[in-house]
């Protein structure tokens, strides 16, 4: 009996790898640089494993060459990087002079990236503030001297980029910048509450704070480019936001509320549609609270009731017209996603909508295979049922989304438990990231083809290991094995297996096919 033909990936879908300049750049102090918070956070004792630093990392800014040419010949179309602040505007502020050569490395590496076919996505913030931005207003805690310096930037970036560079992400996950840098205290700049953690910080204000400061530099910055630069430009430029999916521990009517609340509390609300009848049915909203820190409020204009409710005058409001400017300021959804919760009501933990995170069913099997990080199951399901949420709740008419929607999925990616205490030739047989790409494309295509989700591209993390923020370098997400004291990149399994995947999966793009000589030559 023949195979039932393979189900495609649509015409012009982008596929490639994603980085963050901070995990991968190194060369911190060269051809004038400027610090980042992430330089200074590094360098206190105790706040990454082992004491590392960025300042090598996979040494990137040096090594770009090999790493356009691995790229290209992985065969990737289109690569998401970020791009340094301090290495742009090496003091940050909108006084403060431009680096011309932190402009010419940006213009080498995009220039490189076009010759080898690869469609550049860049991503404007991966969590590297200007450290002297910090200094002098406490950075993200003040919204309009923040909104005002990063608008610069981006104006910068856009004027000479944004000739070539059509894919621009504003931010990379605001919620790790509020909780993780100014809640927990684990991120930079390592505010806190907790005073043997951090001398200063209130993490019962300055999270909530930051983000409303993050979702206004971002609206601001994309009101820059569409009405000086995308008229000419004609790019797009979104958001990229973190968020799980969320499922109740068992049917008890207070869990299915904990996996609402712990949404409302990140991205959106994706237990709503597990109780709406159908996916085409409108969600009730009072029931629901409606959805989401970071995606109610640029998709649809508000914050959730939710959210104030638990907050009360903590959590802040814009004005009419700042909402206005909030409300569609994102031209696609840009997700990123790694795993999913099963949601217990009565935890304690405000971050997450005071709700209780677990891997394990009432059961007592695990939902899936463990990553090295505490954090991280592999639960492919999650990935679909999450494409399929953020696909139709964002569309639903009711809500008069005037917004495109297209969704990249701009990060997907597993740390194998262990690799980095493997010798060389095991962490190449990764087989526990194939298993997790293996279900995550299954997954894409089933969205895609059976349920009509508009997915558009698709960047697994990461193109490198790297370094992996607070874990140093012990967590390896790369689908490249990079050897710490030479530099060698060394594909994985799961490199040769996306790559194999990807061709198999493609749709010719007539943007591929050279035109045919229609005279002898
Ligand atoms: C993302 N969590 O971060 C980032 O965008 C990447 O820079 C990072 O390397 C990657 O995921 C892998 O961690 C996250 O604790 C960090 O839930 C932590 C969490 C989620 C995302």
């Amino acid at each position: 009996m023949a195979l039932p033909p393979t189900r495609k990936l649509p015409k012009d879908f982008l596929w490639g790898f994603a980085t963050a300049s901070f995990q991968i750049e190194g060369s911190s102090d060269v051809d004038g640089r400027g610090k980042s918070i992430w330089d200074d956070f590094a360098k206190i004792p105790g706040k990454t494993l082992d004491g590392r630093s960025g300042d090598i990392a996979t040494d990137s800014y040096r090594l770009w060459k090999e790493d356009v040419a691995l790229l290209a010949a992985y065969g990737v179309k289109a690569y998401r990087f970020s791009l340094s602040w301090s290495r742009i505007i090496p003091l940050g502020g909108r006084n403060d002079p431009v680096n011309p050569k932190g402009i010419e490395f940006y213009n080498k590496f995009i220039d490189a990236l076009l010759e080898n076919g690869i469609t550049p996505f860049v991503t404007l913030y991966h969590w590297d503030l200007p450290q002297a931005l910090h200094e002098r207003y406490n950075g993200w805690l003040n919204k309009d001297e923040v909104t005002k310096d990063y608008v610069n930037y981006t104006r910068v970036c856009f004027e000479a980029f944004g000739d070539r560079v059509k894919h621009w992400l504003t931010i990379n996950e605001p919620w790790c910048v509020a909780i993780l840098g100014y809640g927990r205290g684990v991120f930079a700049p390592g505010r806190s509450s907790d005073r043997e953690r951090s001398p200063e910080g209130d993490s019962s204000t300055e999270p909530w704070i930051v983000g409303h400061s993050v979702i206004y530099a971002h609206a601001n910055a994309v009101k820059l480019y569409r009405e000086e630069f995308k008229p000419t430009q004609k790019g797009q430029i979104g958001i990229t936001l973190n968020g799980d999916w969320a499922m109740p521990y068992d049917d008890k009517p207070e869990n299915i509320d904990a996996a609402q609340h712990a949404l409302d509390f990140a991205i959106g609300n994706p237990a709503a549609f597990i109780l709406s009848p159908s996916a085409d049915t409108p969600l009730n909203f009072s029931r629901n609270s409606c959805t989401g820190w970071f995606a109610d409020s640029i998709y649809l204009g508000f914050y959730p009731p939710y959210m104030r409710e638990v907050l009360g005058d903590r959590m802040p409001d814009f004005t009419a017209d700042e909402w206005a400017l909030v409300k569609g300021s994102s031209d696609f959804y840009g997700m990123n996603t790694y795993t999913t919760n099963l949601c217990k009501a009565g935890g304690d933990d405000e971050f997450q909508g005071n709700v209780d995170y677990t891997f394990k069913r009432p059961d007592g099997t695990e939902l899936g295979n463990q990553a090295h990080c505490a954090w991280l199951q592999d639960y492919p399901e999650g990935f679909r049922s999450l494409l399929n949420y953020i696909g139709k709740r964002y569309k639903l008419p009711i809500l008069r989304v005037t917004i495109s929607f297209i969704s990249p999925v701009t990060e997907n990616g597993f740390a194998v438990k262990g690799e980095n205490d493997m010798p060389l030739e095991d962490a190449l047989v990764d087989n526990d990231r194939v298993h997790y790409f293996q279900g995550t494309t299954a997954s894409l295509i089933n969205a895609i083809h059976s349920d009509g989700v508009d997915i558009r591209s698709y960047f697994p993390w990461s193109f490198l290991d790297n370094f992996e923020w607070a874990d140093g370098y012990s967590t390896r997400f790369g689908v490249t094995y990079v050897d710490y004291e030479t530099q060698k990149r060394y594909p994985k399994a799961s490199a040769k297996w996306l790559i194999k995947w990807f061709k198999e999966h493609d749709t010719p793009s007539d943007k591929d096919i050279k035109p045919k000589a229609t005279v002898p030559v």
